[in-house]
């Protein structure tokens, strides 16, 4: 085999990472009777300066995307100086974007979904910067919630974790 074919194998061992121009999707998802919520990546890997799109595609409840940061009642799993965000409750099929610009760890979660374990984490890494570490303020934040954020390894793997039912 030649150098093409090694140069496609790379191309191939690439981990997915969303680079697209638009926002980059995560939706709100749900079984029918409530039994069970997500957000789908719940794990997602991004370059700085991204914006992501928040949509409830879920038909029987209304969900928020909330930073976990004091401004909203939680222990800071953001980084530092990154600014925060709340959706606010979103009806099915509205949607919400911010765009993430300061690198590292971005831990959220839904207001009335805290303790079901509705949570997502968004990992913002330069091209070819070393992972940082996954937050561990915890006071505040349901015990369901801390358990249920996607691994730094699996994230930096798959570039996107799927969330959901499996
Ligand atoms: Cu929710």
């Amino acid at each position: 085999m030649g150098t093409g074919g090694l140069l496609l194998a790379g191309l191939v061992l690439r981990p997915s990472l969303a680079l697209a121009e638009g926002a980059i999707d995560i939706g709100m998802g749900g079984t029918p009777n409530g039994f069970a919520v997500w957000f789908d990546p719940i794990g997602l890997l991004v370059r700085p300066g991204s914006t992501i799109r928040w949509t409830n595609a879920d038909p029987g409840n209304s969900h928020t995307t909330t930073a976990c940061h004091p401004a909203n009642g939680k222990p800071l799993r953001i980084p530092e100086g990154a600014e925060p965000w709340d959706s606010g409750y979103l009806l099915p099929g509205q949607a919400f974007e911010f765009t993430l610009t300061v690198a590292g760890v971005y831990d959220y979660f839904c207001r009335p979904h805290e303790h079901a374990g509705m949570v997502g984490r968004i990992l913002v890494l330069p091209e070819g910067a070393p992972p940082p570490a996954a937050p561990t303020a915890g006071d505040g934040l349901a015990a369901e919630a801390i358990a249920a954020f996607p691994a730094i390894d699996d994230i930096l793997r798959l570039g996107q974790v799927p969330g959901g039912l499996r």
